[in-house]
């Protein structure tokens, strides 16, 4: 078997998996669920009732649809950049209300994939075509470093669905940063947080009983298996979700069921399992004011508002730059 340094690795994907299952203890990126198998089950996630975060965010976006189209208008117009765009569908009832409203403002929704950008483009072209549609394919930050460079009218950066949640708050601080340098002090940074809550609930929306947030996450070991040439067994695996009601944190394990061997073709590497050995896949952090204040504090943003449901189970907060 080679070592690290004497391998040449073809994609991030294949080095981050080499390094993940070489560690102790074992880990994996949850950034790399996410190829057409892995776009489809958080698809069918997002539609299971008990993953409460999607009409949660909805809802909070529907109730308070005119207060927020009309904290992000500007005379001038305004830029709406949405990082991790996907469907849509929430953001719609936004768009909605500024077409309703008839504020001047264009839509930017970023994304790596560009598949994803097309599926947008065209359900907006029949939903809302009145929406000026501007898609950024690439990353988030390449995007907006561009976009702050060239466009001088108002930015309302959007980030949907708790995405945040899925960094260490290390990360978490640094991509708040990275935005709060794009901005100027007009812009406005819009984005929701899943709140703590009852645990049973949180351990539920990741613990499904049909299985699909199981398959989520093994989508980890079949993407290995497809692109890489592994032989992950999938069935002799278990999804394992925890979660810390002190920290707020909710996190997926893969555990191991049997000692056993598996084989990375294209990576050289045998990995060898210990029985009940663990992969870590994932964080989704879950936050409160305290959390939130003090990420804020550290990215040089201040709160300016929040909206959120009678429950407190998720909300949306305004930032701008301090
Ligand atoms: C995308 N992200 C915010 C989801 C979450 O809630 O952490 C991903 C997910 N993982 C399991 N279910 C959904």
């Amino acid at each position: 078997m080679k070592n690290e340094s004497q391998i040449t690795f073809q994609s991030a994907f294949a080095e981050d998996t080499y390094k993940g299952l070489s560690s102790y203890p074992k880990f994996l990126y949850s950034k790399y669920i996410y190829d057409e198998k892995g776009d489809k089950l958080f698809q069918q996630i997002m539609d299971m009732p008990e993953y409460y975060l999607t009409s949660c965010e909805f809802d909070i976006l529907e109730m308070n649809a005119p207060e927020i189209a009309d904290s992000f208008q500007h005379p001038e117009g305004v830029d709406l950049i949405e990082l991790g765009a996907g469907d849509g569908k929430k953001t719609k009832v936004i768009l909605k209300e500024l077409l309703k409203k008839e504020y001047d403002f264009q839509y930017l929704p970023v994304d790596i994939s560009q598949h994803a950008l097309d599926d947008l483009q065209q359900s907006l072209k029949k939903e809302l075509p009145a929406v000026k549609v501007k898609p950024q394919q690439g990353t988030y930050f390449k995007t907006l470093e561009k976009l702050s460079e060239y466009n001088s009218r108002k930015k309302v950066i959007l980030v949907l669905g708790s995405n945040i949640g899925n960094l260490s708050h290390k990360e978490a601080v640094n991509f708040l940063k990275n935005i709060q340098t794009a901005m100027s002090k007009e812009d406005m940074l819009f984005m929701g947080f899943d709140q703590k809550k009852d645990p049973q609930v949180i351990l539920n929306a990741y613990n499904d009983e049909s299985g699909i947030t199981a398959a989520f996450n093994k989508n980890l070991l079949e993407r290995i298996n497809r692109e890489l040439e592994a032989n992950f067994k999938l069935d002799a695996f278990r999804h394992w979700e925890t979660y810390d009601p002190e920290t707020g944190t909710a996190k997926s394990f893969l555990v191991s069921e049997t000692a056993q061997t598996v084989r990375i073709k294209s990576l050289e590497l045998e990995v060898k399992f210990d029985k009940w050995e663990s992969i870590h896949t994932e964080i989704s952090q879950k936050y409160d004011d305290h959390i939130v204040q003090w990420l804020a504090d550290n990215a040089g943003l201040v709160i300016e508002n929040d909206f959120h449901d009678a429950a407190n189970c998720y909300k949306n907060y305004i930032f701008r730059r301090k």
